[in-house]
């Protein structure tokens, strides 16, 4: 499986340490820009993650091998980051129950909106739950990937208290030029 990063390996300085409890996969290096901001999320909360490509379209068979090892490998939610015709996260959440976290990412010619539109529109019964397009989407996947684990982690969702208090405060210091 061609890695970009995973967290087990000592070479992927943004990871935290630990077994993953979040995948990040992505269907292209060229999705990196985008991607990244998720796993500087999770780098940011000290949650445990890996960092892949695992290309829907030209790498099938591992995407399925991914997906139906998610589960046993203890991962708590998938990140899925794909731009243009996007089958990546849908087909993942079509081999696992692990909940899949859609990230629509901006493609040359339609802006992400092919993306998104691939992602967001899934048929009843496989969800796939949908962010925005962009580092925005990355970023908030991430987040709503912090916050599942929270649920169940005192110290984590002290941590995400913080950082919504750091930005509200960021927000009550803005000024404007007038
Ligand atoms: C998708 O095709 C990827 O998710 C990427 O957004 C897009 C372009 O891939 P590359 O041609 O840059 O590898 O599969």
């Amino acid at each position: 499986m061609n890695t970009l990063s995973a967290s087990t390996t000592s070479d992927t300085p943004s990871a935290a340490p630990g077994k993953p409890l979040i995948g990040v996969v992505m269907g292209s290096s060229s999705d990196w820009n985008t991607m990244q901001h998720a796993v500087q999320i999770l780098a940011h909360f000290g949650v445990a993650h890996e960092a892949r490509v695992v290309s829907a379209h030209r790498m099938p068979d591992d995407l399925f091998a991914y997906a139906e090892q998610a589960g046993p490998r203890g991962l708590q939610a998938i990140i899925a980051g794909a731009g243009g015709a996007a089958h990546l996260p849908g087909m993942l959440a079509a081999k696992t129950t692990v909940p899949v976290l859609g990230v629509p990412v901006a493609s040359r010619h339609l802006q992400g909106v092919d993306s998104l539109h691939s992602i967001v529109q899934m048929p009843k019964g496989v969800p796939v739950a949908t962010f925005a397009i962009g580092d925005a989407g990355a970023a908030n996947a991430a987040l709503f990937a912090v916050s599942l684990l929270a649920l169940h982690d005192p110290g984590l969702a002290a941590k995400l208290l913080a950082f919504r208090a750091e930005q509200t405060e960021a927000a009550r210091a803005m000024t404007l030029p007038v």
